[in-house]
């Protein structure tokens, strides 16, 4: 064989259960999107052909998971796949203690009113939605750390993720370490585009944070995609199990805050891990108000059996080698068409830049959601916004943020489509592309008060 030629890799499962896909018209897509005020999460999921809103709680589980929600133990108090979970959590994640959550946001709630006091600042590499809210309602001023490379779409940094140690210490020496709570950092970064951290930056970090007293607060919710990227772009790594990354980067942080419907592979679950006793009695405190009993956190038993085999699966290296390799395929195939994407690739979305893609339309004008709903229209795929609506508000001068990513997301859901599937999405995008000088911008007609992506609506100009 001529070691040369590419030879092609599959998916490490077989479909045992399949779920029909429609698709509508064109004018029926108009129709739709009308009705959804041009947001694609007012979208009915039944008018959609390929679903890329996220990769949030849409995975296919697997037999072994489904096998283990019939042993689902539905006892109100000390359910066995609490016990299950914990035991998981700690060998594969390394925390001490593990508080269940509905889901991430039900964690992140749950740390910021513990340890956030109003009028402290909490840093992190760039900001994601509901974190940066909850943050804010506990009384803190979210503040960003990240590189600056991670707002320009098109630089090549391989650890686009990283914490700005100039920034960080920037905002010790002005506000004081004792105004800041902990840095939370996310792994991957989400907003940035799935960009990853590396191990060498969560290493300094650390170092950094300790000799402060600041604590360091993962968001741990594709941090095994982000340990993908430590095997294969960082030096020293490349034959090291995604297991012992995973562990070592969670060794240089106090806590995690985890959405289980990214990572590990199930439709609903989170949790917060923790290594301090003193916090977790007071999380054990909160999730009996907010969530539920501190051995379920909202779950059923048998959504935590799930969430515990689902991460088993999820550190397997032929898996996540398909999962981010199904990424990678659809990105390189539009960077080759010439279609303007974050790069590098992330782990679980290929990210459209707007800017690039409509130059003609401002940013006030919602390039990236007027690009989704194109999209939508063009083939009916849905895709997510995330650039000035996503950013929302200053809560100071209620103007918009301007963030320098405007984008839009298609976010690959875990185990689900075929390469079938994103080849329509690479020719659906170019369709799009071909036709982008005719696309008008839109403008907002009703902003909810929280989070207005979700609920927000738009007229054509
Ligand atoms: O959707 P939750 O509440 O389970 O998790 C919130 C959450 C926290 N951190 C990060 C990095 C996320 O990506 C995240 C949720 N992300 C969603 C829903 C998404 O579509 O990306």
């Amino acid at each position: 064989m001529n070691p040369s030629k590419r030879r092609s890799w599959a998916e490490p499962f077989k479909i045992k259960m399949v779920e029909p896909l429609k698709m509508l018209k064109r004018e029926e897509r108009q129709k739709c999107l009308e009705e959804a005020g041009y947001n694609t999460f007012l979208l009915r999921s039944e008018d959609v052909y390929i679903d890329l809103l996220t990769d949030s709680g849409t995975n296919a589980m697997s037999d072994w998971q489904w096998a283990g929600m019939m042993t689902g133990d539905e006892a109100y108090a000390g359910s066995k796949n609490y016990y299950n979970l914990e035991q998981a959590v700690q060998h594969y994640y390394g925390y001490k203690y593990l508080v269940p959550t509905h889901q991430g946001r039900g964690a992140e709630h749950i740390i910021s009113q513990i340890l956030i006091k109003p009028g402290t600042f909490v840093p992190g590499n760039m900001y994601f939605t509901t974190t940066r809210l909850h943050q804010e309602l506990a009384g803190g001023t979210f503040v960003d750390v990240i590189v600056d490379e991670a707002h320009d779409p098109a630089n090549l940094h391989p650890f686009k993720g990283n914490v700005d140690l100039n920034k960080l210490d920037a905002l010790v020496k002005k506000v004081g370490a004792d105004k800041i709570p902990y840095i939370t950092i996310g792994v991957t970064v989400n907003m940035a585009g799935g960009q990853p951290v590396s191990m060498a930056n969560l290493k300094e970090v650390r170092a950094y944070c300790q000799k402060h007293g600041i604590r360091v607060v993962l968001d741990a919710t594709r941090a095994i995609e982000n340990a993908h990227f430590i095997r294969t772009r960082e030096k020293g790594y490349g034959n090291t199990s995604l297991a012992a990354i995973l562990r070592e980067m969670c060794s240089y942080s106090d806590a995690a805050t985890m959405s289980g419907k990214k990572d590990l592979l199930v439709n609903i679950g989170g949790f917060l891990a923790l290594n301090e006793w003193d916090v977790f009695e007071e999380a054990r405190n909160m999730v009996v108000v907010y969530e539920g009993l501190h051995t379920y956190g909202g779950l059923a038993g048998r959504d935590m059996e799930a969430m515990a085999r689902g991460l088993v699966e999820a550190v397997s290296e032929d898996h996540m080698r398909a999962r981010v390799g199904q990424v990678e395929y659809v990105g390189e195939k539009l960077i080759e068409a010439g279609i303007p994407v974050v790069r590098p690739i992330g782990g679980h979305a290929v990210f459209l830049d707007a800017k690039a893609f409509l130059p003609h339309l401002k940013q006030v004008q919602f390039p990236a959601q007027t690009l989704a709903a194109e999209l939508y229209l063009e083939s009916g795929i849905r895709s997510m916004e995330r650039g000035i609506v996503s950013a929302g508000r200053n809560k100071e001068t209620g103007d918009h943020y301007y963030p320098k990513l405007e984008l839009v997301r298609l976010t690959f859901p875990r185990r689900v489509y075929t390469q079938a599937h994103c080849d329509v999405l690479i020719e659906s995008v170019e369709a799009v592309y071909e036709n982008r000088t005719k696309i008008k911008g839109l403008k907002m007609v009703y902003e909810p008060k929280y989070l207005r992506f979700f609920q927000a609506r738009f007229e054509r100009e």
